[in-house]
Order: structure tokens, then C-alpha cells, then sequence
């Protein structure tokens, strides 16, 4: 059994829409970041980089314990675990599909995370970082429908982690300004891969705790004050 310490946000989708996909059990363990949970003990002792997701799979490697975290490292795991399902096997197809995944790891990610801070949390409102967060959600998504136009996934031919990565980000674009219509190749993807039955499984996956409203104070300083950045 695989347990995943996780909270319904863009990150852990990606692991409950992989595991999923690739039918694994699983053994959902909600980690509360508005409330702190990512700083307890337990969870230190998994990632210390007190973020979701991680997992703990019982059964690893040669049948051992294997405590892992970061979305696409998961992903790679879950999928090499499964005999490669979830990455094409041509060597072309694979580098391609790892491309994207680090695309979406080191840019799409972290910049939509940042147009999040700067428009809906930062409680002073600073035009020249919400131009550039703007700008670069924008430019990314110029990109996915560039690529988009190119092949019907991220990969290639194939539905791969690179879109499971992805999708989550691009799903609810009116939480960045973001018209699909504007992206024709990004909302052809979008749709399609939204009418998945595992992908309509993972999104669910705890979503009794999504967020809805503004942030209360107590979250905000978990998030950005203090709790956040105390030495651990
Ligand atoms: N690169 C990491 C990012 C993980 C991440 O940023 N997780 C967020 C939720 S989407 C989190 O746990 N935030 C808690 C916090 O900021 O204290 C991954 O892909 O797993």
C-alpha cells in the first residue's frame, strides 16, 4: 500500500490523478497546509521540505521502504514501479515526455504558484509584480499552445506525466486571467484529458477541503509569516 500525504491542490492532483491512471491502492493522508500540518514531526521526517506531495511506498524496491517527495520524482517512480506505464518506452518519446515534465516542474509551476501570491494573497498590491507574474502565465501558456499544435499530448502521440503534471495547472484558468479559448491547442488538450475517468477520480480526492473564500489571517501567517519561515 502507498500512502499519500497530500491536500487538493495543483500539486497533489498530479499524484492521486497518477495513481489513479496506473490503478495503484492507495492510502490518502491529508496533510492541512492552511492549519500547519506540513511542519509536524511526522511529516518532517518524510520531506524536509515541508510540502505536499509525498509518499511512503511499504513495498519499493526490493520490497523496502521508500519515502519520497517532489510531484514529478513521484510520478517517475509511479510509473517505473508499473513497468514504465505513463512514459513512452522510444527514447525520443521518454526524453520529450521529461522535457515537459521539467518545463511544467521549473516554470509553470512555480510562476503560476508566484501570479497566485502576488494577485490573490499579498496583502499589498505591487503592480510591477503582478505585470510580471501576468505576463509570464501568459507567455507559458504561448508555449503549451505552440507545443500543443505540434501533438496531441506534451510527449508526443502519447498521454504521458508530462500532461498529468500539467493539467492540474491549466485546469480553473479563470483563477489567472486565463481565457482557454485564447490557447485553441491548450483547450483541445484540456478537454480532453478533463473527460478522463481517473482524472475526474484524482481532482476529487480529498476536494471536500478546497479552498473557497479568501485566506483567513491564521493561514496566511502559516503560509507566508512566521510558521513558514522558522528554522527547522
Ligand atoms: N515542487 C514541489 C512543489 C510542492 C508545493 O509547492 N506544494 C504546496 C501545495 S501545492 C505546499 O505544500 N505548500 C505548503 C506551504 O507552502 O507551506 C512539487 O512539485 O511537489
Amino acid at each position: 500500500m502507498i500512502d499519500v500525504w497530500t491536500w487538493p491542490t495543483p500539486n497533489g492532483h498530479k499524484v492521486h490523478i497518477g495513481l489513479e491512471e496506473l490503478g495503484l491502492a492507495y492510502n490518502v493522508i491529508p496533510v492541512n497546509i492552511g492549519k500547519g500540518d506540513q511542519f509536524k514531526p511526522e511529516f518532517l521526517a518524510i520531506t524536509p521540505n515541508h510540502r505536499i506531495p509525498a509518499i511512503v511506498d511499504h513495498d519499493g524496491p526490493g520490497g523496502k521502504k521508500i519515502e519520497l517527495f517532489e510531484s514529478a520524482a513521484i510520478l517517475i517512480y509511479l510509473s517505473e514501479k508499473t513497468g514504465g506505464k505513463l512514459i513512452p518506452a522510444d527514447p525520443i518519446g521518454r526524453y520529450t515526455c521529461l522535457q515537459w515534465t521539467m518545463f511544467q516542474m521549473g516554470g509553470v509551476g512555480p510562476m503560476f504558484g508566484q501570479y497566485n501570491h502576488f494577485v490573490a494573497y499579498a496583502p499589498e498590491k505591487i503592480p510591477y509584480a503582478i505585470e510580471r507574474y501576468t505576463n509570464e502565465v501568459a507567455r507559458l501558456h504561448r508555449v503549451l499552445d505552440k507545443r500543443l499544435s505540434q501533438a496531441p499530448y506534451l510527449a508526443g502521440e502519447e498521454y504521458s506525466i508530462a500532461d498529468i503534471c500539467t493539467f492540474p495547472w491549466i485546469r480553473n484558468p479563470d483563477r489567472r486571467g486565463i481565457k482557454l479559448a485564447d490557447y485553441p491547442n491548450v483547450k483541445r488538450w484540456h478537454d480532453v484529458i478533463a473527460a478522463r475517468p481517473a482524472v475526474q477520480r484524482g481532482v476529487e480526492v480529498l476536494s471536500e477541503n478546497q479552498r473557497r473564500g479568501q485566506m483567513t489571517d491564521a493561514e496566511r501567517e502559516v503560509m507566508f509569516g512566521k510558521t513558514q519561515f522558522a528554522a527547522r
